[in-house]
């Protein structure tokens, strides 16, 4: 089995600087290593290019900072993606904030007509212009793969929507805002909140996450590093306290790595300038290790 990395310097999502370097600070903790001890074959795309703010004339949109910047990424990170599929690879994306996921899902949807996700963060990522308190894109990537939002986001690739809303399962959810609850609840989206983590814990999260995407075709997993545990992964734009521990996010890995069926993966909002000597990004590629099949014995 062959792997192909892909960076995403992107920070036009989100107003904090840094995060465009996530992409360096994983690869830094060692990726391509690890994933290589595991016996698979590793080739490393390189960064697709972003924007900077500095130089480029990036405008915003009503509520949407960075507009522009962001669907040009978008364009250029799907197409990367989805040759990395079609080449019989399997993609996995280091970001950058979380309007990557717009793009990585754009690709991957191309090439999975019934496509599962498992969104991996502490938030849902369901907003649009229209209910935003930030207007922040890294804050709505899901709401447009489900075809809701702008148009000139949500057109991306060939296919709108993406993704169908009963094939996503949201894992770790503590901090939703009044849009992103109404929607939810409006087209059923499952979500295990940090309460049911709590409550049944992660081993039957996992299971029923599993059985829930059974009918699928393929699984893409969007983990959000600010999903765990700001004491475990403090190098995140916006910490929320009370999150998925560092070993229950193995456990959680382990088990998909067993059922088999990731079939394409992002690691998001890593920012080495808000970090503890990299810890963030050694967290997420200790995790990839998990998902990838490493085992003790
Ligand atoms: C907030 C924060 N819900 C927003 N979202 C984040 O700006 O839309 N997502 N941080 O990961
Ligand atoms: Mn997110
Ligand atoms: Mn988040
Ligand atoms: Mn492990």
């Amino acid at each position: 089995k062959d792997i192909t990395v892909i960076g995403v310097p992107m920070d036009l999502g989100q107003m904090r600087r840094g995060v465009d370097m996530g992409p360096s600070a994983i690869r830094y903790a060692g990726v391509v290593e690890r994933l290589e001890n595991l016996d698979y074959r590793v080739e490393d795309f390189g960064d697709i290019e972003i924007a900077r703010p500095e130089k480029q004339n990036i405008e915003n949109e009503g509520n949407l900072k960075n507009l522009n910047g962001v669907i040009e990424a978008s364009e250029k990170l799907s197409q990367t993606v989805s040759d990395v599929i079609t080449s019989n690879k399997f993609p996995l994306v280091l970001g950058g904030d979380h309007s990557i996921a717009i793009g990585t899902l754009a690709g991957v949807s191309k090439n999975y007509k019934n496509l599962g996700v498992i969104w991996y963060d502490a938030h849902g990522d369901l907003n649009t212009a229209d209910t935003s308190p930030s207007g922040n894109i890294h804050g709505m990537p899901l709401a447009v793969s489900l075809g809701i939002g702008h148009e000139r986001l949500t057109n991306i690739s060939e296919y709108t929507p993406k993704i169908k809303p009963e094939n996503i399962v949201i894992i770790g959810a503590r901090s939703l805002d009044e849009g992103e609850r109404e929607l939810i609840k409006e087209k059923g989206i499952k979500v295990y909140t940090m309460h049911e983590v709590d409550r049944l814990g992660m081993t039957k999260v996992m299971e029923e996450t599993i059985e829930y995407l059974s009918h699928t075709d393929g699984v893409h997993l969007s983990l959000d590093l600010d999903g765990l545990d700001p004491h475990d992964a403090p190098g995140v734009g916006t910490p929320v306290l009370g999150g998925i521990s560092y070993r229950e996010s193995h456990l959680a890995m382990e088990m998909l790595a067993e059922a088999e069926i990731i079939t394409s993966a992002e690691f998001v909002e890593v920012n080495p300038i808000l970090d503890e000597k990299n810890k963030t990004a050694t967290v997420a590629v200790a995790l990839m290790g998990s998902l990838f099949g490493e085992k003790l014995l």
